[in-house]
C-alpha cells in the first residue's frame, strides 16, 4: 500500500497525519471550513496505566506516552515494562484527540511477539477487539523497533483509549516491552 504523509497544524497541535491510498487521494484534505473533521491524524498516546510496572518512573506505564524515545532494543528504562517477567498484563493509553480508528501501531523494544490482544474503547466505553493472537518468538531478531500494526475497520464510533495485552507466560522470555503507541483514525 502506498502511503502518503501529512503534516497539518491544527488549533496550535502539530500533528501527523497520512491517507492509504494513491497519492492523489484527497483523504487528508482538512474540509472547507478548516476543522479538523475527516482529516487523518496520527497521534501518540498521552497518557497511560497498567495492571502492572516494573518500576515508576522509570519502566512505568508512562514510559510508553509521547513518540517513541528508546535508543536501539534491550531493557530499557524508556519503555514500560510489566512487574512480572511471565505476567500477563494489559497496558491502557489514552489519546488527546478521539478518532474513528484505522490503525492502532505498537512499538515493541524488548522481546516483541507477545502482544495476544489490541482493543479500542470507543467514547461511550464500548471496548471493541481489533486484534488476537498467541505469542510467537520472533525468530531471528526483526529490525528494531518492532511495530505491531494493527488496521481496524468496522469501528465507527469515535476512540480515545486503547488497550495492550502482553502475554509472557508462554515463551519464557521475558518482558514485551513497549516504548510507544501511536492511534491513527480521522478526527
Ligand atoms: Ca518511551
Amino acid at each position: 500500500m502506498k502511503i502518503t504523509r501529512f503534516r497539518f497544524v491544527i488549533a496550535g497541535l502539530t500533528v501527523a497525519a497520512m491517507a492509504a491510498g494513491p497519492a492523489s487521494s484527497v483523504a487528508a484534505v482538512p474540509s472547507q471550513r478548516g476543522s479538523a473533521k475527516n482529516v487523518v491524524i496520527a497521534q501518540w498516546a498521552s497518557s497511560a496505566k497498567a495492571t502492572s510496572q516494573y518500576s515508576s518512573p522509570l519502566w512505568a506505564a508512562g514510559q510508553a506516552t509521547h513518540k517513541p524515545n528508546t535508543v536501539g532494543c534491550g531493557d530499557r528504562p524508556t519503555a514500560w515494562a510489566s512487574k512480572d517477567k511471565a505476567g500477563i498484563d494489559t497496558l491502557t493509553v489514552g489519546f488527546k484527540i478521539p478518532v474513528v480508528p484505522q490503525m492502532v501501531k505498537v512499538y515493541q523494544t524488548y522481546n516483541p511477539g507477545q502482544v495476544t490482544k489490541v482493543q479500542v474503547v470507543d467514547v461511550k466505553g464500548k471496548a471493541h477487539n481489533v486484534y488476537a493472537a498467541a505469542p510467537v518468538a520472533l525468530v531471528p531478531p526483526p529490525p528494531c523497533p518492532v511495530i505491531l500494526e494493527v488496521p481496524i475497520t468496522g469501528v465507527t464510533a469515535k476512540v480515545k483509549t486503547v488497550r495492550i495485552t502482553v502475554d509472557q507466560s508462554v515463551l519464557g522470555i521475558y518482558q514485551d516491552e513497549i516504548d510507544a503507541v501511536q492511534l491513527v483514525g480521522k478526527g
